[in-house]
């Protein structure tokens, strides 16, 4: 059960590229280095206090490149405040080592999801051993996991892993619940009451909601006394008919919600706070 009070602030993350939409059919989606970091500044002003991050490459695809994800951890930290969270989940179609090898980038944190899914026509895999060596090597090098949750199922695996190895790196367990995705739990409320009381003592969580679970998902989740996740890898749709221009207006609309449910923006050194991030040397 989880039984927390309410936050008093709360910890907005901003998930601006993603691996699935193409750079051709949104022409706002941040790719290259310059556009990540500009679009990170502009979130972090706006509220946001984590970034979780994707890259591209030259020719805008997902890659998981090493050098590339040095380089972006350091621009990342030169350009803004935020913690600087990678995406070990990377594309459906990336290796169980290619993501093993995100953490050598040494982030300030990074994604582990905890189970494998059905991801529209894809699957997203995650078996056991896969999470176990994943979860292990975060506590090797001293990086923060965020437990990305799609699923019940991967809340028992959640459970089983920290039963199993113990706390995480930074003694706290932070979780996004993803939902909506095709798939995965349905974006709306009930759902989401279900799941939050599912989660270990003392978790702290964010949801996100995919596509048109977006606005649902993000009410249900500060009625809920939950934080939040926004951003273009998880919609590109403003409102019903204007793509989003940028991942910056979705980063004020949740900042706004929040003020108005009385749970102002975290700020970064907050959150690091609240995650048990280490602050910068
Ligand atoms: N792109 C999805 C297949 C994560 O970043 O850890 C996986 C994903 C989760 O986005
Ligand atoms: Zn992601």
């Amino acid at each position: 059960m989880n039984n927390n009070s309410p936050p008093a602030a709360t910890l907005i993350t901003v998930a601006p590229t993603g691996a699935e939409s193409e750079k051709s059919a949104v022409p706002a989606l941040p790719v290259t280095l310059d556009e990540l970091v500009t679009t990170a500044k502009e979130c972090q002003a706006a509220g946001a206090a984590v970034v979780h991050v994707h890259i591209r490459d030259d020719d805008a695809r997902p890659t998981l490149d090493l050098s590339r994800l040095k380089d972006t951890v350091a621009a990342l930290r030169e350009g803004t405040g935020l913690i600087v969270q990678l995406s070990t989940g990377g594309a459906v179609t990336d290796s169980f080592d290619s993501r093993l090898a995100v953490l050598d980038a040494a982030p300030d944190a990074c994604s582990l999801t905890c189970g494998t899914v059905n991801f529209g026509e894809d699957v997203f895999h995650n078996p056991y051993p896969f999470i176990r060596d994943l979860y292990a090597r975060t506590q090797e090098l001293g990086v923060v996991p965020e437990f990305e949750l799609f699923d019940f199922g991967h809340i028992a695996t959640l459970h089983r892993l920290l039963a199993g190895h113990g706390a995480p790196h930074g003694g706290h367990v932070h979780c996004d619940l993803v939902m909506g995705v095709p798939g995965g739990m349905p974006g709306d409320a009930a759902t989401l009451t279900q799941a939050v009381s599912a989660l270990p003592e003392g978790a702290t969580w964010s949801a996100t909601g995919i596509g048109r679970a977006t606005l649902p998902v993000m009410f249900a989740a500060l009625a809920a006394g939950g934080h939040l996740r926004v951003g273009m890898e998880d919609t590109v749709t403003f409102a019903k008919g204007r793509p989003v221009s940028g991942n910056a207006e979705l980063v004020e609309r949740a900042g706004t919600l929040a003020r108005l449910a009385q749970r102002p923006p975290m700020r970064p050194e907050q959150a690091r706070a609240m995650l048990g991030v280490s602050g910068r040397s």
